[in-house]
């Protein structure tokens, strides 16, 4: 890692004291339904279900969607999401913990390569798989060649779902019910289900086909968890997603972000970050003019962070240039990105 002896760095931090709420995760949990009649423990189901596809079919969407929380980032880049991440819904009957995964495309760095890997491995040790694609209402161009890959090469021994997602973009639904039935002759999916993760239209009845499938288990999770990653990963995550929406061409892919100090001892948490960036162009781009751009995006980053601690932060940012750590599998590793083999 290459430390600059000259960061910049950009300090959003909020003066005002506020007491702290509890973490957002409970607040969900608190509205999660609760079963009307208890299940008998031996009739309970649990299961990991993977969510995969192409970047940019809205996997991360559709896992904020279900969950009813904005845990996952998301942008209009493609390879937004980079590992695996649990999201936990819990229904009368049954636990379903649903993985984001990076979407699977023809690498070109060792972060790609490790991406790609986390994908697979996800659908690998899955009890189930939800394939997501969009939605094209124009049947000759519904289902693109990646698609038709990457199906061929899920593993065949597990139920597959299939979400077609996207359909608000479609004016006339009746042009799906051709593209379903492609579809369907492509796979023997255990169901098709049509949604909008945007919109959250389709979620109750993709949790229901897929708590119906589910092994019988007892929970994995606690009542009150919604993900398996700790705060300190989604904040940094809140960065990246500042900086892919504020940034273009190779900026964004470009970035790392590591929490360097996660200090909750006091009233008001203090997180320090480190934004690592490929070239010294790109550390001037994320600070911009009289460093502007890094404090909209610690601003909007911080307002994130908030919502999911409950509890007023003091953010603070530093942008330091590391060449060429997407090939480096020791600088890889520091970023949390494991091992690309
Ligand atoms: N119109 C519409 N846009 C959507 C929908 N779901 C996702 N999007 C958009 O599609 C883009 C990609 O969404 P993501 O959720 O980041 O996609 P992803 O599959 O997680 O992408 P990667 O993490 O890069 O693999 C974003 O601009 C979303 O707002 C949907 O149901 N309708
Ligand atoms: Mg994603």
């Amino acid at each position: 890692m290459t430390k600059d002896s000259n960061d910049d760095a950009g300090d959003i931090s909020q003066a005002d004291a506020g007491e702290k709420k509890p973490p957002r995760a409970k607040k969900a949990a608190e509205k999660a339904p609760k079963p009307k009649a208890p299940v008998p423990p031996s009739e309970f189901r649990c299961g990991r279900i993977a969510l995969v596809g192409r970047p940019n079919v809205g996997k991360s969407t559709l896992l904020n969607a279900l969950l009813g929380e904005p845990i996952a980032i998301v942008s209009r880049h493609p390879q937004t999401t980079r590992d695996q991440i649990a999201g936990v819904v819990s229904v009368p009957g049954a636990q379903l913990v649903f993985l984001d995964t990076p979407g699977i495309h023809a690498a070109r760095s060792k972060l790609g390569e490790h991406m790609n890997d986390v994908a697979w491995d996800t659908a690998k040790d899955a009890d189930l798989i939800v394939f997501l694609a969009e939605a094209n209402e124009d049947l000759a161009r519904s289902i693109r060649n990646e698609d038709k890959l990457l199906l061929q090469k899920m593993p065949a021994n597990k139920p597959m779902l299939l979400a077609l997602n996207k359909i608000d973009l479609i004016r006339d639904k009746t042009r799906l019910l051709p593209v379903l039935e492609r579809w369907g002759s492509l796979r023997d999916f255990a169901a098709i289900v049509p949604v909008s993760a945007k919109k959250a239209n389709g979620t109750a009845r993709l949790i229901k086909e897929v708590s119906e499938r589910l092994p019988l288990g007892e929970p994995l999770f606690e009542g009150d968890e919604i993900s398996d990653k700790p705060a300190r990963f989604f904040v940094a995550e809140f960065v990246r997603e500042q900086i892919l929406r504020k940034t273009f061409q190779e900026v964004p892919h470009g970035v790392a972000v590591l929490i360097e100090r996660f200090d909750e001892a006091g009233k008001i948490p203090i997180i320090e970050v480190a934004v690592h960036v490929q070239r010294e162009m790109h550390k001037r781009i994320v600070i911009g003019s009289k460093g502007e751009l890094l404090k909209a995006i610690g601003t909007e980053a911080r307002a994130r962070a908030e919502a999911l601690l409950g509890t007023q932060v003091h953010l603070k940012i530093w942008v330091r240039v590391t060449p060429d750590w997407q090939e480096s599998d020791a600088r890889l590793k520091d970023f949390g990105y494991g091992q690309s083999t």
